[in-house]
């Protein structure tokens, strides 16, 4: 039984008011709570094992290393990669989708050749390819959708040609919800001859993800949006994929040898990880992820898809409610307008009640274009989000639309 009241407990901050009204936290998709055992599991490895890893022999040094490799084992299980060798972390997903951009522009790509993204790309699948389009001299091509916010495959495999050298595609859309048939994506590239790599920011929290049945080349994710800490992320990449692309940046623990005339470097995954690594958020994001493993991957999905249902079917009641994005199929972010209340406006109304809501263009300026539109409101659900969140989110527009 999924317990939403019971689970609520786990997360202090659902208890605090603001405005001198009850938190309603609806923006899951901009960043996550975390649960009381995340925190602690932080504060105690601060308290009592801080110390470098990868270095000392001593034993606080030993003890932070297990700690810190066991949570690469924790996410290699989530995600059922092959090997820990393929997990890399980052910062989040923003640093994995640079990196590969930047490596693999290096290593794999040369003036003309192509990348093919989507129009409902988070700006971190765009500029980073442009960063490697200023440098190489390379292009992107647009995978475009239609009005319901579905990517159109047929125009999909019309773009690729013998200059397509991958695809970078987001799983679920930021702002509509959309989720993206990667894995009839991936065949298609794979067909092609073509690696895929995922941006996975907004599945991860929502759905089970496996890389593998995916057949995934690079799957990009961050821990904050998954209920672990901020400044932490992963990078997961096919190991074959992974020992063809050049280091991201140089520096410690990503060696294996250096002298001022030839430096050889670490095996996989520390090739990509240079410089000290936040240890302590590793092991706050597999504290996330066995969290989130415990309740169910499959019945998180369950509780937020209801949740959905329900939030669409009440909020498309209001009078001049304008929805953006009815894929078939859709995760838990919902993108509205009212009216023609700014949606700014209608965002800091809902503030003032206690509703916590993300307005604006969710850094997805090209897709804001594509719906003719400056932004929307958002509300994106949690594990721990409820029908009466649902019900004081719809009273919260009423109230609020009463006004204009
Ligand atoms: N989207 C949102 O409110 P970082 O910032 O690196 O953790 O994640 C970047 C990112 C990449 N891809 C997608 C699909 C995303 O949604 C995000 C982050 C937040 O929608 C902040 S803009």
């Amino acid at each position: 039984m999924y317990n939403v009241e019971e689970i609520r407990k786990d997360f202090p901050i659902l208890g605090r008011e603001v405005y001198g009204r009850p938190l309603v936290y609806l923006d899951n998709g901009a960043t996550t709570q975390k649960p009381r055992c995340v925190v602690e599991a932080m504060t105690d490895e601060y308290y009592n094992v801080n110390a470098n890893v990868h270095r000392g022999v001593h034993f606080l040094s030993q003890q932070a290393t297990e700690l810190h490799e066991a949570a690469r084992e924790t996410v290699r299980r989530f995600l059922n990669a092959r090997s820990t060798a393929e997990i890399i972390f980052t910062r989040g997903t923003t640093e994995s989708i640079n990196l590969v951009a930047s490596c693999f522009g290096e290593a794999c790509m040369r003036e003309g050749d192509e990348v093919i993204v989507s129009q409902m790309e988070h700006h971190a699948n765009i500029v980073s390819w442009q960063l490697v389009q200023a440098r190489r001299g390379i292009r992107l091509r647009v995978i475009p959708m239609n009005d319901r916010g579905e990517l159109l495959l047929d125009e999909y495999e019309r773009l690729f040609n013998d200059r397509t050298r991958i695809v970078a595609v987001t799983h679920v859309s930021n702002v509509l919800g959309t989720v993206n048939p990667v894995r009839r994506m991936i065949e298609t590239a794979h067909a092609y001859g073509v690696p895929v790599l995922v941006d996975g920011a907004q599945a991860v929290p929502h759905m089970p993800v496996d890389v593998q049945a995916l057949g995934a080349d690079f799957y990009a994710f961050s821990g904050h949006k998954v209920y672990g800490p901020t400044g932490v992320g992963v990078l997961y990449g096919k190991e074959e994929w992974l020992d063809r692309l050049p280091p991201y940046m140089g520096g410690g623990e990503m060696i294996d040898h250096v002298s001022f005339e030839r430096t050889t470097f670490a095996p996989l995954p520390l090739k990509f990880e240079a410089g000290t690594p936040d240890y302590v958020a590793t092991t706050g994001l597999a504290r996330a992820l066995d969290y989130v493993s415990r309740l169910g991957m499959d019945q998180i999905q369950a509780h937020e898809q209801q949740l959905t249902r329900y939030a669409l079917e009440r909020l498309r009641q209001i009078p001049g409610m304008r929805i953006l994005g009815s894929a078939a199929e859709h995760d838990a972010v919902v993108s509205f307008l009212v009216g023609d209340i700014h949606h700014l406006d209608l965002g800091t109304l809902l503030d003032r009640q206690g509703i916590a809501v993300r307005t604006g263009h969710h850094c997805a300026e090209p897709l804001m274009r594509r719906l003719g539109v400056e932004g929307t409101v958002r509300a994106s659900f949690g594990l721990y989000n409820t029908q009466a969140e649902v019900d004081a989110l719809v009273e919260g527009i009423e109230r609020a639309a009463a006004m204009f």
